[in-house]
């Protein structure tokens, strides 16, 4: 394992003036993703901002081969490009499907299952943003409940937010983990380890990101540090079948330090309208995973 920032690829695969937005949580993590999965990787996109950030055709923004595919069919049309590998006989390539919540947790929901269900060999990899931001940050199963979006405007949004971690889990896969660009060594070593895996490989990516979250561009890392340091998001890797927390997490559970949820809220003017009860709803919900994660974890 890599002890260090300076032991990470040093070969950039993203190139700098891409169409994201400043302080953008997908490009940065994108970025490391790729450093860790080099050359012989194919990219699977659908609809989102991952497809603006690649840029038009002629131009692109990424030096690695990818194929713009349908919002709900990522998964599928990568099992296909897995099935079209092995035909060719090329074993050396790895293919990651990159979706965001939205193709993740509602729409492409079905063809991901299907391809966890055979065991493709292939990376999925959910970049959770927690709305269709693409489209102007309309709420997905991904939102927390007590953020606004365009289509909660008033009341925000009164459903807590889908356990999809939890959906991948019961497809028993080879290898499921969380990861924060806030955190790139851990992100980097995450994408090392499943690119050797074979099969299902599925990596949740938390992603902050400025205009939808509402904060300054400046302040990516620190949003995406405090989800960690409160618990909201939590850094873990399973393996089968057995769940190890890593990086910051596991010294928070170590040290036993961990943040109220309402220093990552406070931050947010998504959160702006969010009600003392919806607080402290999400407080306990957050309290009731950590301790759950924990106690599964050996540490
Ligand atoms: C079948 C279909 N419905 C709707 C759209 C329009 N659309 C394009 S991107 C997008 C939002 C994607 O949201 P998400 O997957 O969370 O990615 P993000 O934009 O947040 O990066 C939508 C609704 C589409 N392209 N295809
Ligand atoms: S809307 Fe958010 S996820 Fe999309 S490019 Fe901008 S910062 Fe990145
Ligand atoms: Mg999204």
């Amino acid at each position: 394992m890599h002890d260090n920032i300076f032991k990470i690829n040093d070969k950039e695969f993203l190139l700098p003036g891409n169409r994201s937005c400043q302080g953008c949580g997908l490009s940065l993590a994108y970025r490391f993703i790729l450093k860790a999965l080099r050359e012989n990787t194919i990219v699977a996109i659908p609809p989102s901002c991952l497809c603006v950030l690649h840029g038009l055709y002629p131009t692109a923004s990424v030096i690695i081969p990818a194929i713009n595919c349908t919002f709900a069919g990522n998964a599928a049309s990568a099992s296909g490009i897995v099935a079209a590998l092995k035909a060719l006989d090329k074993p050396d390539i790895t293919v990651l499907a990159l979706s965001g919540d939205g193709g993740t947790y509602d729409i492409g929901i079905q063809s991901l299952s299907g391809a966890a269900e055979r065991n493709t060999d292939f990376i999925f990899a959910c970049y959770d943003n927690e709305a269709y931001m693409n489209t102007g940050t309309q709420r997905s199963g991904a939102t927390p409940m007590g953020a606004i979006t365009t289509t909660t405007p008033l009341l925000t949004k009164r459903e807590k937010k889908k356990d999809f971690i939890k959906i991948m889990e019961a497809h028993d896969l080879p290898y499921l983990a969380t990861v924060s660009p806030s955190y790139p060594m851990d992100l980097y070593e995450k994408f090392v380890k499943a690119k050797r895996i074979k099969g299902t490989r599925y990596m949740h990516i938390d992603t902050p990101c400025p205009p939808g979250w509402g904060y300054a561009a400046k302040d990516t890392i620190k949003i995406g540090k405090l989800a960690i340091e409160t618990g909201i998001s939590i850094l873990f890797e399973i393996e089968k079948g057995k769940l190890r927390l890593t990086g910051r997490s596991e010294t928070i559970a170590k040290k036993g330090k961990k943040l109220p949820v309402v220093h990552y809220v406070e931050r947010q003017t998504r959160f702006k309208k969010m009600s003392m009860e919806q607080l402290s709803q999400l407080q306990s919900s957050v309290d009731d995973r950590w301790n759950e994660y924990v106690g599964r974890a050996e540490l």
